[in-house]
């Protein structure tokens, strides 16, 4: 009898600091020799990143604008739509204006009427046809104008580099140098077993788990506070990885290969990314229980302080206790999926490297196997996330196909095709795939890795990908602000949803050409960018009234003056309807749903960052930032 399938679970100044930003990388770029003191990058990062600092601090952002458009702009070949919010029942004429205040296009919107997301009454312009490039266009409607915005091919040439950097701020156990991440945004290596830190060098666990110490230094911190989760770690670093085989694959590997990234590793020969997702992947298997212990080969779920700590809290200067949590099977087949994937795109790179990862991924396979059902419960939420997890099925189709895809083995083959999510139409829930949901990952997988599965699998496999687009392309159709969410979709990390939906479209444009995924793909990020029921785009840095103040306890500038706000590239959670933080509650009664949200540091329901929304932001990032 099949599993039963899990159904619904449950300013200016900003613009001018990502040119700087990006100039900086730029400088970077051409220099690539480590960063010393007196090289170019040590002298320009810092000096630029001083500046973009101010400009991200500024007290002022730009106030809503009726006219929501992709407030970093748009590409000359995309899709260019703006919604406009309106009560006029007839349409309403629209002009496009450049630099000079020239008419460049103009035309009449579309009625779209009553939003239900939003509360509001909208209209939509699209100028897609417009090819013209420069920067400083604004749009009209009915004596109300949008924020400035470019229009230009290497529009996402800058956010694919600020994003994808996001990772090595957010690295555990690592000085972060002012030579790259500059001087607002440096800081001393957090949980190497320094005073007052009691991590992550000899952890114990939690009462009751073991009775041994366990060496987990390392991976990514996973949002404003400082656990390790090996469920969203492994999620994120897949990410990470599959962007940049996606990007080998379309023949532009280069946009993320060595020395296009602000990471310590930098010009050594080998892809940034890959550089920065090794990071997390060493950490993933320092959390592997090792041979000879009790449930050997399955990975503790997470670890994290014995209490929550407050705001700001550096992390050189957790004082807290760490502690190891339960192994999962849900964690030890997160990472089953990751090093599966780790063996078989680093094999060209550092071929002992791929093996360690291939050895890990076997042991954990088997190892959840031996283990089908030890579940993370919701309650284990003192000083750390739950991320619990009812349901294992999809974890366990999601790592076969991983398994299946770099061995090749039969027994993995089997895995994948007797597994119910090889075969339920309906894997891909409305909100798409999360950490919780991991069953897509594995169609994904199948659809792009080259394996042995039958051709008509594969083409049943393909196609299944292709209708979730679809169904994603539906969605955004009948919203008023075109994100591939329903009405009831605003929940915790909504933006990391929307973006994750985004990278399904994009797959499905590399499975088909067909454009629609593209643009589909491609107005993911202006919802995200600006075009949004609160005119806010959610990245730090990107667009005129940008996300500054997401909760986290070293960038905790509006608590601490002497800290800095988040780095240009830092994706907030986004509008989540449930107000599950007391300044949630305070600040956002009866908001519409894709209202809800505050640019507020102790908003961390609407306000966080988390390395699972910026990996798919990344990911975003560097397809649109693709030429040709
Ligand atoms: O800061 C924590 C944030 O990273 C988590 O996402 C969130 C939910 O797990 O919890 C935050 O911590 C708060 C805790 O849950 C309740 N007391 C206040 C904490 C923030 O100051
Ligand atoms: O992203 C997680 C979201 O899906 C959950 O609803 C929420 C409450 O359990 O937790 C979110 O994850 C947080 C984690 O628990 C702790 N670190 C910060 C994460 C982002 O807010």
């Amino acid at each position: 009898m099949p599993l039963p399938l899990p159904l619904l679970r449950r300013p200016r100044g900003a613009r001018a600091a990502t040119a700087l930003l990006t100039g900086a990388l730029l400088l970077i770029t051409a220099q690539p020799a480590p960063a010393g003191a007196d090289s170019p990058a040590a002298r320009s990062a810092p000096a630029s990143a001083a500046r973009s600092t101010a400009a991200l601090s500024a007290p002022a952002a730009a106030a809503p604008s009726a006219v929501q458009v992709n407030q970093l702009g748009y590409l000359p070949d995309g899709p260019k739509r703006a919604t406009v919010v309106s009560a006029s029942t007839t349409t309403l004429p629209w002009q496009l204006r450049d630099a000079d205040g020239q008419t460049a296009a103009s035309g009449t919107t579309t009625v779209r009427g009553a939003d239900a997301a939003s509360g509001q009454s909208t209209h939509l312009v699209d100028f897609s046809p417009y090819q013209g490039t420069g920067s400083g266009y604004t749009l009209t409607v009915d004596g109300r104008t949008s924020h400035p915005f470019d229009i230009r091919a290497d529009l996402y040439a800058g956010l694919r580099a600020d994003a994808m950097s996001f990772f090595y701020q957010q690295r555990s156990g690592i000085p972060i140098e002012a030579a790259l991440a500059g001087a607002a945004h440096a800081r001393p290596a957090g949980h190497l077993g320094v005073a007052p830190n009691r991590g992550d060098t000899a952890v114990p666990c939690a009462s009751g788990v073991c009775d041994y110490e366990r060496d987990v230094r390392g991976g990514w911190y996973d949002a404003g506070d400082q656990g390790k989760y090996v469920v969203n770690g492994g999620l994120a670093v897949w990410q990470l990885v599959n962007s940049f085989e996606r990007a080998k694959r379309a023949g532009h590997a280069d946009g993320l290969g060595d020395s296009t990234l602000r990471v310590p590793e930098r010009g050594n020969g080998i892809p940034d990314v890959l550089d920065e997702a090794r990071w997390e992947l060493e950490f993933l298997m320092r959390m592997q229980i090792p041979e000879g212990k009790s449930r050997a080969g399955m990975a503790f779920h997470k670890v994290h302080d014995a209490a929550w700590t407050g705001l700001p809290t550096r992390p050189e200067q957790d004082a807290e206790p760490r502690e190891l949590h339960a192994a999962s099977t849900a964690a030890t087949l997160n990472l089953a999926a990751a090093a599966a994937q780790c063996a078989r795109v680093y094999a060209p790179y550092d071929a002992a490297f791929a093996a360690r990862c291939l050895d890990s991924a076997r042991r954990a396979w088997a190892a959840a196997r031996a283990n089908p059902d030890v579940l993370a419960p919701a309650s284990d939420s003192t000083g750390g996330g739950a991320y619990d997890d009812g349901q294992v099925g999809d974890e366990f189709y999601w790592a076969a196909t991983e398994l299946y895809a770099t061995t090749g083995e039969a027994p993995y083959r089997d895995a994948v095709t007797s597994s119910p999510y090889h075969t339920a139409s309906d894997v891909f829930t409305p909100r798409g795939f999360s950490w919780q949901d991991t069953g897509p990952l594995g169609r994904i997988a199948l659809a792009t890795v080259p394996n042995g599965l039958p051709a008509a699998d594969l083409a049943r496999v393909r196609a299944s990908v292709v209708s979730a687009a679809d169904a994603r392309l539906t969605t955004m159709s009948g919203q008023g602000y075109a994100v591939p969410l329903p009405s009831d979709g605003y929940v915790w990390g909504s933006n990391g949803q929307v973006a994750n939906n985004g990278t399904v479209l994009a797959v499905a444009y590399e499975l088909t050409e067909e454009q629609r995924y593209r643009a589909g793909a491609l107005e993911t990020l202006d919802y995200l960018l600006g075009r949004n029921a609160l005119g806010q785009s959610y990245v730090t840095g990107y667009g005129e009234r940008t996300s500054q103040n997401q909760h986290h306890r070293f960038w905790a500038h509006q608590y601490d003056a002497s800290l800095p706000n988040p780095p240009a590239g830092s994706i907030a959670g986004g509008a989540n309807s449930g107000l599950q933080d007391p300044v949630a509650q305070e600040k956002l009664p009866g908001c519409a749903p894709a209202a809800c949200y505050v640019d507020d540091i102790g908003s961390y329901s609407t306000n966080e960052v988390a390395i699972n929304w910026n990996a798919p932001l990344a990911w975003l990032a560097a397809f649109a930032a693709e030429r040709g």
